[in-house]
């Protein structure tokens, strides 16, 4: 009838609901969608609202706090509490876990990044939340201090030119919700997401910056990224926001590193909110998501089991054919690599 109006528009609560028989996994995913919702618009108005600059903290990570980074986590802890379906809230912005009172506390544990890539925040370049979910045991911190494999459901939402969220459960697909602002509503537009089965652009994706810093194989496989594999040339994309950079590599195919190096020996980004719920994504659409050398072998993030709530790990995670180039490299330097 119409091409300008949706009349059987597919949302996102309607697509959990069709595909979970968990009423509170409902719950949980529509409050989440309505505290992105939130940060989108936090993010979208930042500069009339004078959102921009330092809240004047430091976070649990030792980070200065930007006001939105300080408004982002409130909206999440406020939504999850108030959800009734969580226990216990794990925040890169909250150096302690946040434990649900009694009389609101649900069955799930829910860690999150609330916007991710503050160094981005002030010049408007895109940002994003990162989450992970597990089920309560006995509703304390150890309920998340578990492997990946526990994890029933992990995903982002990427605040660019439109919002878009995407998240895998229980082992499943990965989907993708695009807001639509004139409805508020999230809309199910990308469907069973898979890396494009030809390994896609060949992009490499790095804070070259650290060249110095980083072991041989790693610096070898930038070399070869950088003079082509097979006659063909790769190309650098770093936003440094590694929401954008995981949802590129995802799309467009090739390989987002951020590796454990001699300043960092276990690399930057947080296991429990960043790494492992990016892994199961990357993993789910077909890719793989590897810490490269850490901890005496080449493992994968999905696998870790995070030792503190905050601690990190380092990731490389792109399609089979680049992560390989990556992997010949460290066969050459005698490590044992897994096959691909
Ligand atoms: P943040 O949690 O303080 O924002 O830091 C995480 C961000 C990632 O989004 C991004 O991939 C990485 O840090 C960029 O780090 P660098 O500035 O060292 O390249
Ligand atoms: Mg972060």
């Amino acid at each position: 009838m119409s091409d300008m109006f949706d009349l059987d528009a597919p949302t996102l609560s309607r697509y959990v609901m069709k595909n979970t028989k968990d009423p509170e996994l409902v719950i949980l995913l529509n409050s989440l969608a309505t505290s992105f919702k939130l940060i989108a618009s936090a993010v979208g108005r930042a500069g009339v609202a004078k959102l921009y600059g330092l809240a004047g903290e430091v976070n649990s990570t030792g980070d200065d706090q930007k006001k939105l980074d300080v408004m982002s986590n409130d909206m999440m802890i406020n939504a999850l509490i108030h959800s009734g379906v969580c226990c216990v809230l794990v925040s890169e912005e909250n150096e302690d876990p946040i434990i649900v009172p009694a009389d609101k506390a649900g069955k799930f544990c829910v860690a999150f990044d609330p916007l991710d890539g503050s160094s981005n925040i002030d010049c408007n370049v895109s940002v994003g939340t990162i989450f992970s979910v597990y089920e309560r045991k006995d509703g304390s911190v150890n309920d998340l201090l578990r492997s990946g494999a526990d994890c029933i459901c992990a995903g982002y939402c990427c605040y660019s030119s439109a919002v878009e969220l995407v998240f895998t459960f229980n082992g499943g697909t990965v989907e993708g919700f695009c807001l639509d602002p004139t409805i508020g509503e999230f809309i199910h537009t990308r469907i069973d997401m898979k890396f494009p089965a030809d390994g896609g652009k060949r992009i490499y994706s790095c804070n070259e910056g650290n060249y110095i810093h980083w072991d041989k194989p790693i610096q070898d496989a930038v070399s070869v990224f950088k003079s082509g594999v097979d006659g063909e040339p790769y190309t650098a994309r770093y936003v440094g926001s590694m929401v954008a950079d995981i949802h590129r590599t995802l799309l467009y195919g090739g390989v987002y590193i951020y590796p454990a190096d001699k300043k960092s020996p276990k690399g930057k980004l947080r296991c429990l909110y960043e790494g492992i719920p990016m892994a199961l994504i990357i993993e789910q659409a077909g890719g793989i998501a590897s810490t490269g050398y850490f901890q005496g072998k080449i493992g994968r993030v999905a696998e870790l089991v995070p030792d503190a709530i905050h601690c990190k790990c380092p990731i490389i995670m792109g399609g089979p054919r680049d992560v390989g180039v990556i992997y010949d490299c460290y066969k050459k330097a005698g490590v044992e690599t897994p096959s691909i």
